[in-house]
């Protein structure tokens, strides 16, 4: 996030939630944006579902999923005609508006209406109350970034935040609401095909750099996305496969080609802190100790570094999760493993990125609780709000407008952004970005299927469903095919009966719920139940040509009413039960 996440009570004029379930997935994060609007603050939803946060909303726009990039190219349009911008902050600080203004040019709040239903006025009214704010602030998650053209869509709303100049202070800002506990410090530790802690991999002094403090050449080349995995092992380009702290059979999409993939590695090894869907089929099971049961560092989504302190035991002594790989790194005679703790590797990180690091020692992050990065030394009190001063973390210091354009055939997106960079005269290095739908209905599959989260569980189920006041309490109705209200009345679908629901790769049956709040022809589900996992029909063949990131958001699916032998002869053939719990268990008991 460029911000504290605590400025949506104490700071931010207007909150814009877009492809966020705030209240659902991150309530803490929704406390703080809801004590912003008792101080006066307004907000904005934009989600194909009515959530919570959207009933609370001033202004609510129903667009439907993967409906993005038109939407956003139209409020930014919108903000260019009517002079709604920032002529300061666009003049001296950013590059590129032309090409922006250019690229939104056939983007109107009109054309929203024609092609949506969505009123323009809306749109516009969304576009006013954003560009008008003293402090304005965009918050996303994954309905944002999970299409093929998720990229792009951060490219807009960055695009939205630069020409209001919504950015280097308190309450504004770009937000992506991180989804784990440590995902952002994952990401800051080089958990990523293309870079290490200090940058990528394709510099060549952030490799000299590494080399000083590592001992030897890490590779210039950039690793396999996860979800690219599956087909480099077909092709057997990828032969070990070591999975730590995920239940991909679960989580990743298209089930059943993520699980045909894995019986062809060489060697399968799973780390984890339970016996998982995905640790059942691997070759070795490594167990460790979960987060309370271990000391060291989480960094928080607002770039806090935090610390974690052991409050109990593990069972039978297990290592935490860095002692199980040193292990292995010393059985391999790889040298530099040789740490007593996790401040060691801490104190390591500092050196190998002093410029975000160097100043937060655990003593201080004690001290403070919790620093956030950019913090270099040990008098700098860390930057809670990026880009003071108006000032990029770009060589210029300036930031950049991408114009994002938008292809009706996802074929042509690449041939569209080049007739595009020639028609503007854009330099060859500078970034674009375009939006195009994955898939589109038709008459075989005419509904949206769309995949997300409920409140009781957390994704694959591995630590909540084990939870007996989650699964047998709150979340007493377990897996349900959630329908909007057309689809229930066309298919003659009743509350509680049951569906079954498929496309080109597979099928799942539950019992329904009509949901009123989902927009109309959409059916939802979630990943959190192995007997009805919404991955065995997700996408896993296209992705975003930047991220690598797969349509999870939306595929096209068809849905009929079973009986209830039908559903139970389904759920028979479903290869992924849920977990024996003895069994799940046992991982911590050896
Ligand atoms: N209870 C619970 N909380 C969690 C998690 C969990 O599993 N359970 N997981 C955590 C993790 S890792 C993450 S990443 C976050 C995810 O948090 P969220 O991203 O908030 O959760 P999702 O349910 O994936 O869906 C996000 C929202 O995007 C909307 N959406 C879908 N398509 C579009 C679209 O095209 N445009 C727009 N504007 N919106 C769209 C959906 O209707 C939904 O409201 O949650 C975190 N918190
Ligand atoms: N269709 C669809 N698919 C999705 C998504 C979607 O919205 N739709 N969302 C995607 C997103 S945003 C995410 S983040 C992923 C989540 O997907 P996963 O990360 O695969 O899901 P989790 O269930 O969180 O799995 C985490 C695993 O880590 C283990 N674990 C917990 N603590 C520790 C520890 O300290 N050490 C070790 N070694 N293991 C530990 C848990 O037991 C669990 O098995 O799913 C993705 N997949
Ligand atoms: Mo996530």
């Amino acid at each position: 996030m460029t911000n504290d996440l605590v400025e949506f009570a104490t700071h931010s004029d207007v909150l814009v939630l877009i492809g966020t379930n705030t209240s659902e997935c991150h309530p803490i994060i929704a406390m703080q944006m809801l004590r912003g609007i008792e101080r006066g603050a307004k907000m904005i939803v934009i989600d194909p579902k009515k959530t919570d946060m959207a009933k609370k909303a001033d202004i609510y726009i129903q667009t439907p999923v993967g409906y993005n990039i038109p939407f956003l190219n139209a409020m930014i349009n919108y903000i260019i005609q009517e002079n709604l911008y920032d002529k300061n902050f666009v003049e001296n600080f950013s590059h590129g508006f032309e090409y922006v203004k250019e690229a939104v040019k056939e983007f109107t709040p009109k054309r929203v209406e024609d092609e949506t239903g969505i009123s323009q006025e809306l749109v516009k009214q969304a576009a006013r109350t954003y560009a008008k704010a003293n402090a304005a602030a965009i918050c996303y998650t994954m309905g944002m970034t999970q299409f093929i053209d998720g990229t792009s869509n951060i490219f807009s709303l960055s695009n939205l935040a630069i020409l209001t100049g919504n950015l280097g202070k308190k309450g504004a800002g770009v937000n992506p609401l991180r989804g784990q506990n440590n995902v952002q410090g994952s990401c800051d530790m080089g958990a990523l095909p293309n870079v290490v802690p200090n940058g990528p991999v394709t510099s060549k002094e952030v490799r000299d750099h590494i080399k000083d403090i590592w001992g030897y050449e890490i590779s210039e080349k950039i690793g396999y996305a996860l979800t690219v995995a599956p087909d480099k092992i077909e092709e057997e380009k990828l032969k070990l496969l070591y999975v730590f702290g995920e239940n991909p059979v679960m989580s990743d999409p298209w089930t059943e080609h993520f699980v045909h993939a894995v019986e062809h590695l060489e060697t399968f090894i799973v780390q984890d802190i339970f016996l998982t869907e995905t640790a059942q089929k691997a070759d070795v099971v490594l167990p460790a100790a979960s987060w309370g049961e271990k000391d060291g560092t989480f960094l928080n989504t607002s770039r806090r570094v935090q610390l974690i302190r052991k409050a109990v035991d593990a069972p039978n002594n297990l290592d935490p999760d860095w002692k199980v790989v040193a292990n292995i790194a010393k059985e391999l005679d790889i040298k530099g493993f040789d740490y007593t703790c996790a401040e060691d590797i801490w104190n390591e990180v500092r050196k190998v990125n002093p410029k975000f690091f160097g100043g937060i020692s655990y003593e201080r992050i004690d001290k403070n609780d919790g620093i956030s990065w950019p913090c270099p030394d040990l008098d700098h009190p860390g930057t809670p709000v990026l880009y003071e001063g108006n000032k990029s973390m770009l060589p210029d210091g300036k930031f950049k407008l991408v114009p994002v354009i938008y292809s009706e055939d996802k074929e042509q997106r690449v041939k569209l952004e080049q007739e595009f960079i020639e028609k503007t005269n854009m330099p060859k290095d500078y970034p674009i970005g375009s939006g195009a739908l994955s898939e589109k209905v038709n008459e075989l599959y005419p509904c949206l299927f769309t995949t997300g989260r409920k409140v009781y569980h957390y994704h694959t189920g591995t630590m909540t469903r084990e939870c007996k006041p989650l699964e047998l309490g709150s979340d007493i109705m377990g897996a349900t095919i959630e329908v909007s209200e057309d689809i229930a009345r066309e298919r003659k679908l009743d509350e509680g009966c049951y569906a079954l629901v498929e496309n080109k790769r597979g099928k799942i049956a539950a019992k329904v719920n009509i949901n009123r709040d989902l927009r109309h022809g959409t059916i939802f589900t979630t990943f959190h139940y192995a007997e009805a996992d919404g991955n065995v029909l997700a996408n896993a063949e296209e992705k975003d040509p930047l991220s690598g990131m797969n349509p999870l958001k939306m595929t096209i699916a068809k849905i009929k009413k079973i009986s209830e032998e039908e559903f139970l002869s389904v759920r028979n053939q479903t290869d992924i039960q849920m977990h024996p719990s003895e069994l799940y268990r046992a991982v911590r008991r050896q």
